[in-house]
């Protein structure tokens, strides 16, 4: 009987520490990480789809980092990141992320050498620091197409967007 009491007070303290876990988890799944949330909403990645701050595939860790889990090391686009905020603040400004991202699209480089300009990756959804994710259109094509749509200006930070017109 002992013994049968015993199990039963382990699986309902099992059964406490998994509920404390769902608990302790959800503001975790809610809470997307503050970068990754600004670049989906600056890229417009959350177009369409009302749930993109509890999907994480919206936009893959190794968007900007080599483990699909994030952290250290970061790829050569997430290098390229890194490189802006330091230029950023060598230059005395305040190293506000979407307003490095932007620089780092407009400065036209090809981080992962793939031979698509990262603007143009972020705009076909593949990932511009692995060179193994390529867009299917012929760059020409693309080109169009992403001039089409807006150009570079399609991913100016949200807070530079219109200023100066009309306020
Ligand atoms: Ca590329």
């Amino acid at each position: 009987m002992g013994g049968l009491s015993a199990s039963g007070r382990s699986v309902r303290l099992v059964g406490g520490g998994l509920a404390a876990l769902v608990v302790l988890s959800l503001p975790v799944a809610l809470a997307m990480p503050k970068y990754r949330a600004q670049a989906i909403q600056q890229f417009h990645y959350d177009t369409g789809n009302p749930l993109w701050a509890l999907d994480r595939r919206v936009m893959a860790c190794t968007f900007c980092h080599v483990g699909a889990g994030g952290g250290a090391p970061w790829n050569p686009f997430g290098e390229a990141i890194r490189a802006g905020f330091r230029a950023d603040a060598a230059a005395g400004r305040q190293g506000k992320f979407p307003n490095v991202l932007y620089a780092v699209l407009q400065a036209g480089g090809d981080a992962d050498g793939d031979g698509y300009p990262d603007a143009l990756e972020v705009f076909a959804h593949t990932l511009p620091g692995d060179a193994g994710s390529r867009p299917d259109t012929p760059l020409a094509g693309l080109q169009t197409e992403f001039a089409v749509a807006g150009g570079m200006e399609q991913y100016a930070p949200p807070a530079a967007k219109g200023a100066g017109a009309g306020r």
